[in-house]
């Protein structure tokens, strides 16, 4: 597979960048076109939550991918992106945050980044728009339990400069996922760097919620849950929260 060429657009304000990218793909905009700013006016996160960040407090951007994989992979592009946000600031700042499931990364129990990636179906396929916001300086909201690279490790790090090691650390996860022996590694280090594995973990959905013990990730990304000694498998698009219960380790 082709390394990916990314084209980089800036902007002082916008929305959303993840608004902006997903109108970008009805127009057929390539795969590797990324949006950065330094403000959203309105910052989306998952179920029509809000994303919040004072300007340049944040890494805040999107990319566009056009993965050649089942709809029901495309959790694994969520973990490719996770996990080189994870790469990157482990080599920009000495931060090593774990991932929790689905989308977060977390130091500890304080988030200080989040995912939002967005399917268009296309008559190419799917497009994927992921999303990443990453507190530099910004601890988050008031009654958020929330922390930031300056927080953890009292650097002061450039957005620009963050996401150019994200992009980066996005290509050999990418190039895995094209291959079953690639998926394999990838599903490995998804595992072992997925705070939520081992955990006791009640698993919100709409129709109500289970417990049980997160046991580790599928081909697809999906959460496996030993509940009551039988395996259950989670998609992202069923489950409203996964949360540590009260009597569980975090
Ligand atoms: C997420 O949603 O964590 C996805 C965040 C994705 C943000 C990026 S920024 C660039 C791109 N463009 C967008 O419009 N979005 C993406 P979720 O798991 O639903 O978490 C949202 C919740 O996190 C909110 O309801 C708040 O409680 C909390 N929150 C909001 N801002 C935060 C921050 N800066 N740090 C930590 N927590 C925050």
């Amino acid at each position: 597979m082709r390394p990916i060429v990314w084209r980089v657009e800036h902007f002082d304000e916008i929305d959303s960048t993840n608004t902006y990218l997903t109108t970008k793909v009805s127009e057929d905009a390539p795969e590797g076109l990324v949006a950065i700013a330094d403000f959203q006016s309105s910052g989306r996160g998952r179920l029509d939550r809000q994303w919040e960040s004072p300007p340049r407090a944040s890494l805040l951007c999107s990319m566009l991918l056009r993965p050649k994989l089942d709809a029901d992979r495309l959790q694994m592009v969520v973990a490719c992106v996770s996990l080189a946000a994870r790469a990157a600031l482990v080599r920009l700042s000495g931060v090593r945050p774990q991932l929790k499931w689905p989308n977060d990364l977390v130091v500890g129990d304080k988030k200080i980044a989040g995912l939002l990636a967005e399917v268009v179906a296309t008559e190419l396929g799917f497009a994927v728009v992921v999303g990443l916001g990453v507190n530099l300086t910004y601890q988050g909201p008031e009654g958020v339990n929330a922390t930031s690279v300056l927080d953890e490790s009292g650097l002061t790090i450039a957005p620009r400069a963050l996401l150019d090691l994200v992009l980066e650390e996005i290509e050999p996860r990418r190039q895995q996922l094209s291959s079953d022996e690639g998926r394999r590694l990838l599903r490995g280090e998804y595992q072992r760097a997925l705070a939520t594995i081992g955990q006791r973990v009640r698993v919100e959905q709409l129709s109500g919620s289970v417990e049980g013990t997160a046991q580790g990730v599928d081909d697809s990304g999906q959460l496996l849950v030993d509940v009551d000694g039988e395996t259950r498998t989670f998609g992202v698009g069923d489950v409203v929260h996964v949360r540590p219960t009260e009597s569980g380790t975090q």
